[in-house]
């Protein structure tokens, strides 16, 4: 008898089409990895040389306001620039180009140095969100911007550069890779199905409760059937909302408080200020009906707050791979307590 607890298989993520390995029977094999050296004392409230705290001086000369709330600059290093480029395509045979316009944001969430998502009070979180919007409202403009992602990098792990809670947002000319690829596979959910993708996966997910972690009035946090890092999770608007302009107010103070719930529990998973990459992903500035409003977290953590996953090897060459099953992930999320505790 096949054991989907224990034998190796694949499973299918119907959001980019690609395919994920799982081998349960791993999960206990001994481990000689590196082992990377835990953070530090707590960060302060204020750091005199951080370039995100109020008033100090940033790389190339800006000064940050005394901000008391969330507080938005346009990035001093930005990956892409403004402008109309011209819509061109330079092709030679398989050189293929084009120039891509852009917008590149910071967004700090709070004045305080020392704060996460997961410690700010549920109040700022939601002028999170607001800020999260209205930036959403200010850049996606046809056709200069044709996508909006806002991303948080947390963690040195991650590579963020400043532990000073803040996002970013790069608005670009063109679709960018990973929302693409979601984009042809909800509108053909849709065509083929006549109902949205997200929506009846999450359908399922309630129905199971299997992969369930955590849920509020307006949305619910899984631990996807095809999640390839091993406490990857997708939060899903429970009602069907193309982005977060569509969120009502309740939406928004929902959004907020699962926001705080779920990184408090990544917190509290490995007793660790939890590292990930999160970012939303929703309609593009020129909307379809496919596009159903979510959020995905990618932790690198393993199996404590310094074993890490890598993604090397047969993941680079062939596919990605993982050995403690989602279901499993899971199990061990729900029972990480939503209540801070001290790290
Ligand atoms: P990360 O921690 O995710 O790297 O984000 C920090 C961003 O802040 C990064 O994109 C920008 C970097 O370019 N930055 C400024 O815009 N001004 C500065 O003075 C330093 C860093
Ligand atoms: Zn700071």
């Amino acid at each position: 008898m096949f054991d989907w607890t224990r034998d190796p298989h694949r499973r299918y993520n119907p959001l980019t089409g690609e395919w994920v390995l799982v081998s349960p029977h791993r999960a206990q094999r001994p481990w000689q990895g590196q082992l990377e050296a835990p953070a530090g004392d707590a960060p302060p409230e204020f750091d005199p040389d951080c370039y995100l705290c109020p008033g100090n001086a940033r790389a190339g000369g800006a000064r940050n306001p005394h901000y008391r709330g969330t507080f938005v600059f346009d990035n001093d290093f930005a990956a892409l620039r403004p402008g109309a480029a011209p819509e061109r395509l330079d092709q030679r045979g398989l050189l293929i180009a084009e120039p891509e316009p852009g917008i590149c944001r910071v967004v700090c969430f709070s004045p305080r140095h020392d704060l996460t998502l997961s410690r700010m009070d549920p109040a700022s979180i939601r002028e999170v969100v607001d800020t999260w919007t209205a930036q959403l409202q200010d850049l996606a403009r046809p056709p200069a911007i044709g996508y909006v992602q806002i991303f948080e990098n947390r963690g040195a792990m991650m590579g963020a550069s400043n532990p000073h809670p803040h996002c970013q947002i790069w608005a670009s000319r063109a679709m960018p890779n990973e929302p693409a690829k979601e984009q042809s596979a909800q509108a053909a959910y849709l065509r083929q199905n006549g109902a949205c993708l997200l929506c009846d996966y999450l359908a399922l997910e309630r129905q199971s409760a299997e992969r369930l972690v955590s849920e509020n009035d307006s949305f619910a946090v899984v631990v996807p059937f095809w999640a390839v890092w091993p406490f990857e999770t997708l939060l899903l608007a429970k009602r069907h909302r193309a982005g977060l302009e569509e969120l009502d107010s309740r939406e928004r103070d929902d959004l907020a408080a699962i926001l705080k719930r779920m990184t408090t529990r990544y917190d509290n998973l490995f007793r660790t200020p939890f590292p990930y990459t999160m970012g939303f992903h929703q309609q593009p500035a020129v909307p379809g009906p496919e596009w159903h409003l979510h959020a995905h977290f990618y932790p690198p953590l393993l199996r404590s707050a310094t074993i890490r996953k890598f993604m090397v090897g047969y993941e680079l060459l062939a596919m990605p791979q993982r050995d403690i099953t989602p279901e499993t992930a899971a199990a061990r999320l729900r029972e990480a307590p939503e209540e801070s505790l001290p790290l």
